[in-house]
């Protein structure tokens, strides 16, 4: 029903909510937006009410609708002029995308390496207009923006690195045979495979998105620290898929950005509508959830929705029938307008209600097919992105929609077969080339050769000229290496003689983050993180001195002020307290452990949790960490599934050394002392921050109580290699057996080689096997080598070499799954009898735990004599009497695995 001008002004005077009044306010309100429209247009209309609604939601109880009219954010009417030239800047992106295309096809021609055409397609105009206008590379006094791709899009940024002259046209030819001769392309962004080029993985999806909010945090941190000086902020940018957006990861850290005010991010989400197998939001609108989302968790949305042709179809529609219509269509509708001809858009979308017919008369078919979607419209996306660099005190998402495989027609434009073509045709590739007018000729086309303008063409010029005026190429990993005066060993001298009292390995790592932290020469590089644990590991004493990293300060007194241990918040902390997230403080240390490369500012992350939730919980950080090259020391606190009593199966973790051991530049350790603890954690400094190895360190720490013994002399090179010699046996007994211990169970060994002499006549050395993956990391490397040098003397690993001498059996005992001291198996004499804790934990004591599982000194005796009756040096009846003197119940239930 339709009120007359005067029925609004009328109704505006008085009247309830409620009742007829109810009726009648919603009558004028109609009334008022029809006038609106007719007046100032749809997308005026639009912000006024939006307008409105922002009014309301400040209002005490705010409605629970979170999101704006389907057009875009910025109205055209306020969109700035474009900047470039936009005629050059589209013939240059349409050489990237051929060539991107071409390195695909090529590579899939002849072998099936795979890769992706469909995202870089749909996503080239969201980078193009950042890499003409906004990214900004790194100079002299400016770190450059930190650019996280969209890892399926890679093929895009080698076809810009190569228009720019930064790779050539072999590395095309092999892109994902990076094992060819000369090397080649990663299939996606990997600093660990090219290292001068990657900053940031990644492929797998929720990873960059959840990283790059950190990193934006991080750089506050460092700022704040007074660690760096920039004249201007670096930008922190993500490019993330929708279909991304699913991953826990990717929204679960947003808040952060937002109650930290980090308006130095922007995320662009590459709102194609599809993910791999299909549509995201099939019957719903992705768009519109991301935005709810976004605006709920506090920040600044941009959507991009409309290309330029849109803008006078909008204008010209005074029904409000078309916004309704934009409204009431689901994603996978708009996925069927672009596989469809412009007559299938015309009779569905238009056609539905008749007045819309009106608004595209003049347009053919083919025109309605090219009406295009924001995300491919450089003049929007230019907006969009001013409007997001511009923004202050809230982090932006620029929502930009495009077409999924945008261009690639027939061959795979929208379809849902789209991400994974990696194939086309003869007549494909015409009309490809037709589309975005690449100069290759018909005899040429089947060929399908990469075109590069020559460096004095018009192209080249104004690409070079753009990245020079934004102080360089964009990726691009820049390392100088920045030593640190990192303490020598006998800093941590301390830690040399016997312990006054028991102590626990966890403390003894706390001790010494505390006396580094002193350090003159790098304190201020150490980054303590902590996941909301670290009154369970007592990081909690470091509250006053450090602080608490927080860029407000700390509004309120805290309630334990006059407590020594008092929880301190400062604008300058330097203690990074991440609240329960281990994804969140992965993530800060993987920020903190590559500032080396991002800012050229060391720094030395420490990162102290429960061990339980490390790998097992968000291990392809772990992954990634590897990847990025990523240097600090990660604690598994709590470690040992028998040491950390009580807690039961969640978090009795006995296989995180095992799992760290995965990772090709972690190295994992599992100290039994504090000296063992100094001197790996020394050895590490100077390798990552003098030597500038890409490495980082695993260390399992045990809460167990007990003596640390001085250290004895020339030990340090075998706790560094992973064994050495701990105690060595009684002498004078003739049967000889050998003990690895390690972690919080080198006590049953100690103990164990006591009863074994006094009892039954074996000389037990004790060991201490402090990493179990550096000894076979050693031994594979020989075996390697001696496979394929036959005819040459053999190598013997470091292993081999310290044990050849030895006589007798070997057993392992550890807290820990038996498969991590199997490692080392094959490479000792005799084999390795392995005594461990395989099977889910239980809440219980230590003692119990530690019969239960078998590696109590009672078990790791009877162990070391049954390994010595396998080698017929014990007879099975001494095994058979110490089961009965030790009282171990032979019928024990046994923990159960499959
Ligand atoms: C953690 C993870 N799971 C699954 C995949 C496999 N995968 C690669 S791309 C993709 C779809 C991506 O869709 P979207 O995020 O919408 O990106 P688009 O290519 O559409 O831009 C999937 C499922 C992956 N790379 N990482
Ligand atoms: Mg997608």
């Amino acid at each position: 029903m339709k009120a007359s001008k005067k029925d609004i002004y009328g109704s505006r005077a008085g009247g309830t909510a409620t009742g007829n009044n109810g009726d009648k306010w919603s009558e004028s309100m109609q009334a008022m937006f029809e006038h609106s429209l007719e007046s100032q247009g749809p997308e005026r209309t639009a912000q006024l009410l939006e307008k409105l609604a922002t009014q309301l939601r400040s209002e005490p109880r705010p409605p629970a609708g979170q999101t704006t009219p389907y057009v875009n954010t910025i109205p055209a009417e306020q969109q700035p002029d474009y900047p470039g030239d936009r005629a050059i800047e589209r013939r240059i992106k349409s050489m990237m995308r051929w060539n991107a295309m071409a390195m695909v096809v090529k590579a899939n021609s002849n072998t099936n390496v795979g890769g992706h055409i469909a995202s870089f397609a749909s996503s080239a105009t969201l980078y193009e207009v950042a890499q003409n206008h906004f990214f900004r590379g790194r100079t002299e006094d400016f770190p450059g923006d930190q650019v996280y791709f969209q890892g399926h899009a890679a093929p895009g940024m080698y076809a810009r690195a190569y228009l720019e002259g930064r790779l050539d046209e072999s590395h095309l030819q092999n892109f994902r045979q990076e094992l060819a001769p000369g090397g080649g392309l990663s299939s996606y962004p990997h600093p660990y495979l090219m290292p001068d080029f990657w900053q940031f993985p990644t492929v797998s999806m929720g990873l960059g998105p959840i990283m790059s909010l950190y990193q934006a945090r991080f750089n506050r941190y460092l700022q704040a620290r007074g660690l760096t000086n920039w004249k201007t902020e670096p930008k922190v940018w993500a490019f993330l898929g929708d279909g991304e957006s699913d991953e826990p990861e990717s929204l679960g850290a947003i808040t952060l950005a937002a109650r930290e005010n980090l308006d130095n991010i922007i995320w662009v989400v590459n709102c194609n509508l599809q993910r791999l197998d299909g549509p995201v939001r099939g019957n719903g609108k992705i768009i519109q959830e991301l935005e709810g989302l976004f605006r709920g968790a506090g920040w600044n949305v941009i959507k991009v929705i409309w290309g330029t042709e849109w803008d006078d179809i909008i204008k010209r529609d005074k029904s409000g029938l078309l916004l309704k219509r934009m409204e009431e269509c689901v994603d996978g509708d708009y996925q069927k307008y672009i596989v469809e001809p412009g007559s299938y858009t015309r009779n569905h979308f238009f056609g539905k209600y008749p007045q819309l017919l009106e608004l595209v008369n003049h347009l053919t078919d083919e025109q309605i097919s090219k009406l295009l979607r924001g995300g491919h419209d450089v003049r929007k996306m230019y907006a969009a992105y001013k409007a997001a660099s511009e923004h202050k005190g809230q982090p932006t998402v620029v929502l930009a929609k495009t077409v999924k495989g945008y261009g690639l027609g027939e061959a795979g434009e929208g379809k849902n077969i789209s991400h994974q073509q990696k194939k086309m045709n003869e007549k494909e590739l015409r009309e490809f080339r037709g589309r975005f007018d690449i100069p290759i000729s018909d005899d040429l086309i089947a060929e399908m050769p990469f075109f590069r303008p020559s460096p004095d063409s018009a192209e080249t010029k104004y690409l070079l000229e753009r990245r020079k005026a934004l102080g360089g190429f964009v990726p691009a990993r820049v390392v100088r290496p920045v030593p640190l005066d990192v303490p020598k060993l006998d800093y941590f001298a301390e830690f040399f003689n016997a312990s006054k009292t028991e102590i626990s390995t966890t403390s003894a790592f706390v001790r010494l983050m505390a006396i580094l932290l002193r350090h003159k020469g790098v304190g201020k590089n150490v980054v303590p993180i902590i996941p909301d644990e670290a009154r369970t590991f007592g990081v909690d004493a470091l509250f006053k001195d450090y602080g608490i990293y927080s860029p407000k300060g700390q509004l309120y007194e805290p309630v334990d002020k006059k407590s020594l241990m008092y929880y301190r918040e400062s604008k300058d902390g330097q203690i990074l307290e991440e609240g329960i997230s281990e994804a969140g403080a992965m993530s800060s240390f993987i920020a903190a452990g590559t500032s080396y490369a991002s800012h050229g500012v060391p720094m030395i992350p420490f990162y102290t949790y429960y061990s339980m939730f490390g790998p097992q919980r968000v291990g392809d950080l772990f992954w990634l960490a590897g990847d990025i090259r990523a240097k600090g020391f990660l604690l598994g606190a709590t470690s040992g599934r028998t040491s950390l009593n009580g807690e039961g199966l969640q978090h009795q973790d006995g296989h995180s050394l095992l799992h760290a051991s995965t990772i090709p530049t972690c190295l994992p350790y599992d100290p039994a002392f504090g000296f063992e603890l100094a001197v790996i954690i020394a050895d590490g400094m100077r390798r990552m921050f003098v030597e500038n190895e890409d490495i980082f360190y695993y260390l399992a720490l045990y809460n167990e109580n007990h003596p640390m013994p001085p250290m004895p002399a020339g030990v340090e090179d075998g706790i560094v290699k992973g064994l050495y010699k701990f105690k060595p046996g009684v002498d004078g007994k003739k049967i000889k057996a050998h003990i690895f211990g390690s972690g919080a169970i080198m006590q049953s060994a100690l103990k164990a080689q006591e009863i074994l002499a006094e009892k039954y006549g074996v000389s037990a050395d004790v060991w201490s096997a402090t990493s179990y993956k550096l000894l076979r990391s050693d031994a594979i490397r020989c075996q390697r080598w001696n496979i394929l040098h036959p005819m040459l003397p053999a190598k013997k690993s470091y292993v081999e070499t310290l044990l050849a001498k030895e006589q007798g059996a070997f057993v392992a005992v550890s807290d820990n799954i038996r498969t991590v001291p199997d490692q080392v198996a094959p490479w000792v004499p005799g084999g390795l009898f392995t005594l461990g804790t395989d099977g889910f934990g239980r809440s219980d004591t230590r003692g119990r735990l530690r019969r239960f599982f078998g590696v109590d000194v009672e078990s790791t005796v009877i162990g070391t004599l049954y390994a010595l009756a396998e080698k017929k040096l014990v007879d099975r009846k001494v095994v058979a009497q110490a089961i009965k003197d030790l009282g171990v119940d032979p019928e024990l239930v046994q923990p159960q695995i499959v």
